[in-house]
């Protein structure tokens, strides 16, 4: 079985180990969310591919959700000394990554090219592709005026009011090589329990996505990020009243119910099947929270089920 998976950040994360686990690592495609990317002390940051990297590659740090296990910040500390800003917390060795990566952008090579490097240097066998080569921003407007993605989630810790959210750049982006192939071909795109907002709403800002999502021959399987009317983690919910979108399983299946085919919801929200069948979603109820490393394998396992 192919399977192409869409990937925002932690919640993918759990979702990707547990697909891993399930499928051959030939037979798997991550398609991550760039509109995270950041340009913290010149560096190039992919904040959402490295976590799929370092999950796949068994690095993660599994407390955080994001950076390496085991990671120090002596680096962070020095920068603070010199009165830098230090409010996006990059580890020593995470350090690595982004020096390697902005040096492989600077002489010119795509992002797909050195994620793919990165991957495979920290033995990942899954191919992990940025949705775009192209630069492409979440933008938020706030009453003060607009943040850059991790000026708002990091930055101020999503504690500001939320007015609109703008993918910067998505007019003019290309689906990165492989990308558009990877939907076309796969049997089972999985969808991750990621923001439909920030994380997957990117994704599908990148013109001729959504096309090959709805072209394709693959059955479309999403986890819902929600449980009851609240966001398993982050902002999702208030990011998605924003956009107008009701916060359940239901203002998730609306953002993606041209394409989608099956949403796997909590076993409390089964009770929605009726209302999302109408949107044609197949309601399937799951132990969606993942909580430990069997949870995700059993996820990616329904997953699978409930794509055949
Ligand atoms: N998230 C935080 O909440 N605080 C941080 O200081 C932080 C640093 C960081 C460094 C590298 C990296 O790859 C991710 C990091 N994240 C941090 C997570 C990141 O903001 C989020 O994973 C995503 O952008 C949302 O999906």
């Amino acid at each position: 079985v192919r399977v192409t998976a869409i990937a925002g950040g932690t919640g993918a994360a759990k979702l990707l180990r547990g697909l891993a686990a399930c499928v051959a690592p030939g037979d798997l495609t991550v398609v991550g969310n760039t509109g995270d990317d950041a340009e913290i002390w010149g560096l190039h940051v992919s904040p959402d591919l490295d976590t799929a990297v370092y999950a796949l590659a068994g690095r993660l740090d599994a407390r955080r959700g994001w950076g390496l296990r085991d990671e120090t910040f002596r680096c962070l500390d020095g920068m603070a000394e010199y009165g830098a800003e230090t409010w996006f917390n990059l580890g020593d060795r995470d350090l690595a990554t982004h020096v390697f990566r902005t040096a492989a952008l600077r002489a010119g090579q795509p992002l797909s090219t050195v994620t793919q490097v990165i991957a495979r240097r920290l033995g990942v066998e899954a191919r992990v592709l940025p949705m775009s080569d192209d630069r492409l921003r979440t933008r938020l407007r706030t009453p003060d005026g607009w943040l850059d993605f991790q000026e708002y989630f990091v930055r101020d810790k999503t504690q500001v009011h939320v007015l609109e959210v703008w993918y910067d750049g998505a007019g003019v982006a290309r689906p990165a090589p492989g990308v558009v192939e990877a939907i076309a071909d796969a049997d089972v795109v999985a969808v991750c329990p990621s923001n439909p907002v920030t994380s997957v709403g990117p994704v599908l800002a990148v013109p001729g996505i959504v096309d090959a999502l709805t072209a394709g021959r693959a059955r479309v399987v999403a986890v819902s990020p929600i449980v009851g009317e609240a966001a398993v983690s982050g902002p999702a919910g208030e990011l998605m009243r924003s956009r107008g979108l009701p916060v359940s399983p239901l203002g998730v299946a609306r953002a993606y119910a041209p394409w989608l085919d099956v949403l796997l919801v909590d076993a409390g929200d089964h009770g929605l099947a009726r209302e999302l069948a109408r949107l044609g979603v197949t309601a399937v109820p799951a132990d969606i929270l993942m909580t430990d490393r069997e949870r995700e394998v059993a996820l990616a396992r329904r997953v699978l089920e409930a794509a055949a």
